[in-house]
């Protein structure tokens, strides 16, 4: 008859230093990848955002549109050596109390997490001509 394991055994110590922290590394792993449902997108503001040119051609917020789900968040990314903001409104009515950012510095970022359905538009209110718009399914 085969001897049941006892703590000292061989088998016991496999448990303890090899199957567990596998165990937990497997577990950390799967709340790492669970956590990617609520991914970050990412928005960038680069150089040519304090140009006006950049609203010809969709290049003040890269990019200018974003949908994402419920409870995921907008990281954005100042690219760019000029101070910004990411005001939700829009530059003739200006901000419409939903998210601002304030000064964001360059190379600093700036995150909101949408839990509302809905369309969001927004804009710098130091370059009014830089707009973008987020929807929230
Ligand atoms: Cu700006």
């Amino acid at each position: 008859m085969k001897k049941s394991c006892t703590i000292c055994s061989p088998c016991n110590k496999f448990t303890i230093w090899v199957a567990l922290p596998l165990l937990v590394m497997v577990a950390i792993l799967f709340m790492a990848t669970s956590q990617n449902v609520f991914a970050e997108i990412g928005v960038n503001i680069p150089n040519e955002a304090a140009e006006p040119s950049c609203a010809e051609s969709g290049s003040c917020f890269l990019p200018t549109e974003v949908t994402l789900g419920i409870g995921e968040t907008v990281t954005w990314t100042n690219d760019s050596s000029v101070i910004h903001t990411v005001t939700s409104g829009n530059s003739e009515d200006g901000f419409d109390g939903s998210f601002d950012s304030s000064i964001i510095m360059g190379g600093d970022t700036f995150s909101h997490t949408f839990t509302e359905s809905g369309q969001y538009n927004y804009f710098c209110s130091i370059h009014p001509w830089m707009t973008g718009t987020i929807i929230v399914n």
